[in-house]
């Protein structure tokens, strides 16, 4: 593979390209007429205009991508995450076009785009899943049957859907029959495709994913978790990598699981298997992501591996070059994601000029970034600026670097979620891992912004004050402050 055009925008295509330049590939952009000086532009060896600012026109354009493709002589497109990275009909055409996608094959992409028969699979190779209907449903009479067997609440969900999208919660019997209606509307309006199903519903899960890489030669492997459990409207705030609750044991049995779905789909490349788990700490399994995920660069950081650089290797048809065994969980790592929104604001989407635009550095320090001082931010894309990510040996340690991190991040000119990622390193419930989805409905509200943005000093107070408990304690580094914490009860020592 001597030359790969990256089909994406911003920091992904940027952190895309630096590995291909790495292993010594030429690389190409694409970009829009928003995105003429964006950074991805200058540090590709050449660059192809695909159209006007709208994704519609530019970045979701397959056959421009595969026609600058096809001009410039690449051998390899990678699709990023976001626009065309699920897409299988694009993999497929790019195939057809005698260019490898550096990514899963379009059946893979096909069996896992669709929650039933990603379901259908999983069960087929024993992975944990909450009950439901393994079909699509439309029958009310059989849905409300079903409905009762499973016990109230239970969930809606669209076939074709993800991300939270078409999803309603249904408390009793009385309301199935309306609730149905409305997901099987909105599930043919968002995806063209009004296929349902039922589900138990979890109140308050932890979002715990699975990072799997697979070669083309039938070898797959798990590079343990990522919580991911941080979000505000299905939009991940904060992962990290391990996670605070996880035992060995637990790892291991989610790892296996995860690989088995793997295997389920003849999975090639870099790719995610999320689970929902419980107060109990069970798992079950939830979708597959057929492509590399924002928050990628936890993984790495404990891993030390390049996930790009594995996914051009599998697509180069090569075999993994290590074994499960020779994986190993180094220290902590933390991701915060900065996007350009107000966070006193209801999270209103902010644009504008970085008039003042500085990120942190120092050991352990990692800026994902698409953006540079001076630069709009604009209104056509994805509102996220950039990712900070933070390693260290420990979990404290990291959470005390993220806060170092943040109070060295100068962003100004558009309103950002820096202090909202304050708020959440400083927060009780996350310092002592005692969390869930639930956690920014249940603690955020822009009045307790102000405060955290004020009080600088209570960042090292709070943390002074969790070591002191722990040494008093005699804890260890890993176990969590409260005792009340159902997540923590069953946590066993690493
Ligand atoms: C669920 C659930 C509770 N019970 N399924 C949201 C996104 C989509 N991928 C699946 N989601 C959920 N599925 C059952 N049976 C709760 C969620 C959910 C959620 C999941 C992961 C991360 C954040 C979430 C926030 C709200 C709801």
């Amino acid at each position: 593979m001597n030359k790969v055009l990256v089909a994406n925008r911003g920091e992904i295509a940027l952190r895309i390209m630096r590995s291909l330049k790495e292993m010594g590939i030429k690389t190409v952009a694409v970009y829009s007429e928003a995105d003429r000086i964006a950074p991805h532009v200058r540090f590709a060896d050449e660059a192809v205009l695909l159209g006007p600012a709208a994704s519609s026109e530019s970045y979701l354009v397959m056959d421009k991508i595969i026609e600058a493709s096809l001009k410039l002589a690449v051998d390899g497109i990678h699709p990023g995450y976001g626009f065309l990275s699920e897409n299988a009909i694009f993999a497929e055409k790019v195939k057809k076009a005698g260019i490898t996608f550096i990514g899963p094959s379009s059946k893979a992409i096909n069996m896992m785009g669709n929650k039933l028969a990603a379901k259908a699979a999983a069960h087929a190779y024993q992975v944990p899943m909450l009950p439901g209907t393994p079909n699509a449903i439309s029958d009310k009479k059989e849905a409300e049957k079903i409905a009762i067997e499973i016990g109230f609440p239970v969930l809606i969900k669209a076939a074709a859907g993800g991300g939270g999208k078409g999803m309603r919660v249904v408390q009793k019997a009385e309301e199935l029959s309306e609730q149905m209606d409305r997901a099987i509307s909105e599930a043919q309006a968002s995806f063209g495709d009004g296929s349902v199903f039922l589900e138990k519903y979890v109140g308050a899960p932890r979002h715990i994913e699975i990072q799997v890489l697979s070669d083309t030669h039938g070898n797959h492997l798990y590079l343990f978790e990522r919580e991911c459990s941080i979000q505000r409207r299905h939009q991940k705030v904060v992962e990290e990598a391990p996670s605070a609750i996880l035992t060995p044991e637990k790892r291991k049995e989610m790892g296996e699981a995860a690989v088995r779905i793997a295997r389920a789909c003849d999975y090639a490349g870099a790719g995610t298997v999320e689970f929902l788990m419980d107060e109990n700490l069970d798992f079950f399994f939830l979708e597959m992501n057929t492509r590399l995920q924002v928050e990628h660069p936890v993984t790495e950081m404990i891993t030390g591996i390049d996930l790009v650089k594995e996914q051009v290797k599998i697509a180069r048809g090569e075999h993994l070059s290590f074994t499960q065994e020779d994986l190993k969980i180094h220290g902590h790592a933390i991701e915060l994601r900065i996007y350009a929104e107000d966070p006193s604001n209801n999270f209103l989407p902010d644009i504008g000029n970085l008039k003042t635009y500085r990120t942190p550095d120092g050991p352990g320090i990692r800026v994902d970034s698409g953006y540079e001082e001076g630069m709009d931010i604009p209104v056509y894309y994805d509102p996220m600026i950039a990712k900070l990510s933070v390693h260290s040996n420990t979990r404290t340690e990291a959470i005390a670097k993220m806060l170092r991190a943040i109070d060295d991040y100068k962003i100004e000119g558009v309103r950002n979620t820096l202090s909202f990622g304050k708020f959440v390193m400083q927060h009780e419930a996350f310092i002592s891992g005692h969390f869930d989805t639930g956690f920014v409905p249940k603690y955020f509200t822009a009045s307790v912004l102000e405060k955290s943005t004020n009080e600088g000093a209570e960042v090292a107070s709070i943390l002074a004050s969790f070591l002191h408990s722990k040494q008093n304690k005699k804890h260890s580094d890993h176990t969590p402050l409260s005792t009340t914490s159902p997540w923590i009860k069953r946590r066993e020592k690493r």
